[in-house]
């Protein structure tokens, strides 16, 4: 990128003179804000660490996946510094550049200090804005709840959040008032292609024991164990630079790294090898390598055979399984209950072919065979193994390379490293945030089903990231769960528009919005300022800084920072629960949220729900009967900082996803087949037949909008892709002054070629556009850039463009099924920046 241009007396050469935290304190003192020389002055780069200096233990927990443990120091009550701290599982012991630099974000002067009221009379977004106090905010948020519930229903409130902080104390404060008001949520669809895709397949793996591992796959410190990575679109030296030096590690041993992603991005620099597949089609890749292990006999038939529904017979008039039932054997009692479903487990078997006679896969004598066919009463039943061949004789590898631009022999190169296994399939979030994403993940599974190639150290498909169960209803949930509403955030749009939801009227009109930014890292901006903000009479934005969702609000709260409160991090890819120490008070005005709420309750005649601190709320939902016999108290938590909650140890018992052929689904095994493909939530959508019949199984089909042959091509033929900053988690960092010195502004990448055939060049400021909106960056010439694509780093607030915002060319369309955002499924056009004229 050119020309680094930061905030005065903050220079890029001055910044590097200086290393590691001290250096970030350092240029903290010479920062503009005068707030920050004052914390900081009288601090000398290296210094040990003085009377007077006390340490906390922070957790750093924005959804960078990694929540390192941060020393948070504080002087005269104030922090002057974050150091790395250690983790208990020493792999883990990391922090980088955002960690850092915590003490120009609690200094930030952009934060916000006091409840501030949109000035009557301006419209929203306007930035009109009055100081008010606590009492009279929280008094009209009250009486905007009452009026709103009175008039149109309970469910009229909605709440919405997403991955800004996740941690105990705050989301059970929301939950116990959302659940006592009755209120709705707007449930976030971030990542949901790939969940939906592994839970699809391999089922929801749910256990008090394991906690709640939404995004499954080995733990990444198992990645050592492999013969080969092979990443899928993930930028692992930027957007999880926490497992980095894991992939690094595990070279270093002999491990070879395979990086799958249309960009030549930085991993793919430093791989054995890059194969740059036309976005949106990998599962047209994965089928591809699936014919060449059946055309090569590679298939672990045992694998098959024991864990997968590969021997089930399945009926050709309704595409269930052959059951024994359907012998006039009636369902038998289980005793035990499906995770997923809370319903009882009947006994019910599939049945199987036994040299040619139907037996129950349970019978010990039986070897179940993978291939064939039964006429059972006059209906034709073929394995699903079968099934699942004829789907891979439909794409081979000759025709799957034209349509994704690979050589064939890169594709059959590719293959001979995923049989010669055990292979570290290592998913991102790029391939699944397209219409057609939730199939590449249900694809790469049932590449690894097909090869065995799963359950075991070393061999695994996924994108490991864990929630540490910690419910206690009793405190979430006092009268039972709410009755309001579970809309998904890509629907919301048209709830609003068509005040229906389920069949009933769904009048949402007041929005309280916290830890998310939905009109910045959301799709499709103007979904949210035109049609979904307007429709509401009143909108609360509980926030640290002004983003560009609370620019649209009527009242915004500022919040306590992280290390402002006691909290507990349940989430992440390090397997733990994670404790954080209240480091200094909440600085100006600003409140924890579990406070907001509890004060507001005091104001809706919900104060007796709201008598605990904190630290009783963390107390209530940490010290239950399970969380005292699994060591997470939090006596456990204070004292050891760091609590394991998935069984194993990171380096020497990392976790293995679906060990021993275990799946979370309702057969048990690994279902490539699916009898009954369901929705992941209920939306406004009612999923059509032929919908149905593709979600049976990984199905290829193109993107909504990114592909060739789509008629919008012809006008807009670049497909958008957005990258994680690393300067930014999502839009959290935004304005701090050290981080934006190295990444002052909006930028855009272009393959020299396209940026040629429309005459810009390095360094111009272009707009991107297409019907939906437009964004302005800088254009960074690039030929790591796959021609016909463009790359832009996501999450600037919308006045750090020049004009426009990168999130007003995406749309809010979804898969019925998997119902996701589909950030990269967006095509546009480019063109050199007029700068505003008309
Ligand atoms: N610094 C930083 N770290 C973050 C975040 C952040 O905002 N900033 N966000 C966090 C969150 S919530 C998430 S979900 C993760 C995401 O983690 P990643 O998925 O690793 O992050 P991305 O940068 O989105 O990388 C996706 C990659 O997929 C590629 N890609 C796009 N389309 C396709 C395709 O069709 N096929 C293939 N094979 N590749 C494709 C892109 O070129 C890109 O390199 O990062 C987390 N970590
Ligand atoms: N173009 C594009 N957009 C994307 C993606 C993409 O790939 N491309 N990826 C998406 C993905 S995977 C994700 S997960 C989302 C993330 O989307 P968001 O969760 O909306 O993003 P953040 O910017 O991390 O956080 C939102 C806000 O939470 C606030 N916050 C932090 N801590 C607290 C707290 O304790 N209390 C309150 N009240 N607020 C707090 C932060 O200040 C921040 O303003 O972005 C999505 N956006
Ligand atoms: S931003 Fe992520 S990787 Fe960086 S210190 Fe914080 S938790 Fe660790
Ligand atoms: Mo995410």
């Amino acid at each position: 990128m050119s020309g680094a241009h930061g905030p005065k007396g903050l220079t890029r050469r001055n910044f590097l003179k200086t290393t590691g935290a001290a250096g970030v304190a350092a240029v903290a003192a010479g920062a503009a804000a005068p707030q920050l020389a004052a914390i900081a002055e009288g601090y000398e780069p290296g210094q040990p660490e003085t009377q007077g200096e006390q340490i906390f233990r922070g957790v750093c927990r924005p959804n960078c996946f990694g929540f390192c443990h941060l020393n948070v120091h504080v002087r005269d009550g104030k922090v002057v510094k974050t150091s790395r701290a250690e983790y208990n599982e020493s792999c883990y012991t990391r922090i980088c550049q955002r960690g850092l630099s915590h003490v120009q974000r609690i200094y930030d002067p952009q934060r916000l200090k006091y409840p501030m009221r949109r000035v009557e009379g301006t419209e929203r977004g306007a930035g009109e804005w009055e100081r008010i106090s606590w009492d009279e905010a929280l008094q009209e948020i009250a009486d905007n709840i009452e009026d709103t519930q009175k008039q149109y229903g309970e469910g009229a409130l909605a709440f919405l959040t997403a991955s800004g902080n996740q941690a105990v104390a705050i989301t059970s404060a929301y939950s116990r008032l959302a659940s006592l008001l009755n209120a709705s949520s707007i449930m976030p669809c971030l990542d949901m292609g790939s969940y939906y895709g592994m839970a699809a397949v391999a089922g929801n793996y749910i256990s008090p024991l394991m906690g709640m591992g939404m995004w499954e796959g080995n733990e990444p410190t198992d990645a050592k164990n492999a013969k080969s990575i092979v990443v899928w679109g993930a930028n692992i030296t930027d957007a999880q630079i926490q497992n980095w030096h894991l992939v690094k590690e595990a070279m270093q041993g002999g491990t070879k790294l395979v990086v799958i992603d249309p960009t030549f991005t930085q991993i793919a620099a430093k791989a054995d090898k890059w194969i740059s597949v036309r976005p949106g089609s990998d599962t047209l890749l994965k089928y591809a390598l699936m014919n060449i292990v059946l055309e090569k006999n590679a298939q672990d038939v045992d694998y098959l055979r024991d864990h997968t529904v590969a021997p089930f017979l399945v009926r050709e008039d309704t595409g269930m399984f052959l059951r024994r039932s359907d012998m006039g054997i009636e369902p038998t009692a289980t005793g035990k209950t499906n995770p997923t479903t809370g319903q009882e487990i009947m006994y019910d078997p599939c049945m199987v072919l036994v040299a040619g006679e139907l037996k129950t896969p349970e019978d010990p004598s039986t070897s179940a065979e993978i291939e064939g066919s039964y006429d059972f009463e006059g209906v034709k039943c073929r394995t699903a193994y079968e099934l699942l061949k004829d789907e891979i004789a439909k794409h081979n590898p000759e025709e799957v390379s034209k349509q994704i631009e690979v050589p064939v022999d890169e594709i059959y190169e590719l293959a001979d490293i995923c049989i010669d296994g055990p292979v570290y399939h290592y998913e991102g979030y790029g391939p699944q945030a397209y219409n057609n994403g939730a199939h590449t993940t249900m694809a790469g599974l049932t590449l690894c089903a097909l090869l065995g190639n799963l359950g075991k150290p070393g061999a695994s498909y996924g994108a490991y990231w864990t929630v540490g169960i910690v419910n206690n209803p009793a405190y979430t949930t006092p009268n039972g769960p709410s009755t309001g509403f579970s809309i998904q955030s890509v629907d919301f749009k048209n709830v609003v528009e068509t005040g229906k939801f389920g069949g009933e009227d769904a009048p949402i009109k007041m929005l309280w919005v916290y830890s998310a930014n939905p009109v910045n890292t959301h799709t499709d901006t103007h979904a949210w300022t035109d049609t979904i903000i307007p429709a509401m009479d009143y909108v609360v934005v509980a926030d640290s800084v002004m983003t560009d969702t609370a620019k649209y609000a009527d009242m915004v709260l500022p919040i306590a920072q992280w290390f402002e409160l006691e909290e507990v991090s349940n989430a992440g890819q390090t397997s733990s629960l994670n404790y954080n120490e209240k480091a200094i008070d909440p600085l100006y005005e600003s409140k924890p949220d579990p406070q907001i709420v509890s004060e507001l309750a005091q104001k809706l005649g919900l104060g007796d729900y709201f008598s605990l601190d904190n630290g009783g709320i963390l107390k209530e939902m940490m010290d239950t009967p399970i969380g005292t016999a699994l060591g997470q108290t939090m006596g456990d938590l204070r004292e050891k900082k760091q609590v394991r909650v998935v069984p194993g140890d990171a380096e020497k018992k990392p976790h293995i996803a679906y060990e021993n052929g275990a799946f979370g689904t309702a057969t048990g095994r690994f279902e490539f087949y699916r009898e009954n493909p369901l929705p992941r939530a209920a939306t406004t959508k009612v999923p059509t037949a032929e919908e149905i019949e593709i979600n049976r199984m990984a199905h290829w089909f193109p993107p909504l909008e990114a592909w060739p042959e789509n008629e919008l091509y012809k006008k807009y033929p670049l497909v958008l892709m957005s990258e994680r900053p690393r300067y930014r988690v999502h839009s959290q960092w935004f304005s701090t002054p050290l981080l934006r010195e190295l990444d002052p502004e909006p930028f855009v990448k272009i393959n020299p070629k396209d940026a040629t055939a429309r005459g810009i060049g390095d360094g111009d400021y272009v707009e991107c556009y297409n019907d939906r909106g437009f964004a302005v960056a800088k254009a960074v010439l690039s030929e790591a850039i796959r021609p016909g694509t463009l790359v832009y780093p996501k999450g600037w607030q919308l006045d750090q463009h020049k004009d426009g915002g990168w999130s007003q060319l995406s749309s809010t369309e979804f898969d019925s099924f998997a119902v996701n955002n589909n950030f990269m499924d967006v095509l546009c056009e480019v063109r050199v920046w007029n700068g505003g004229a008309e």
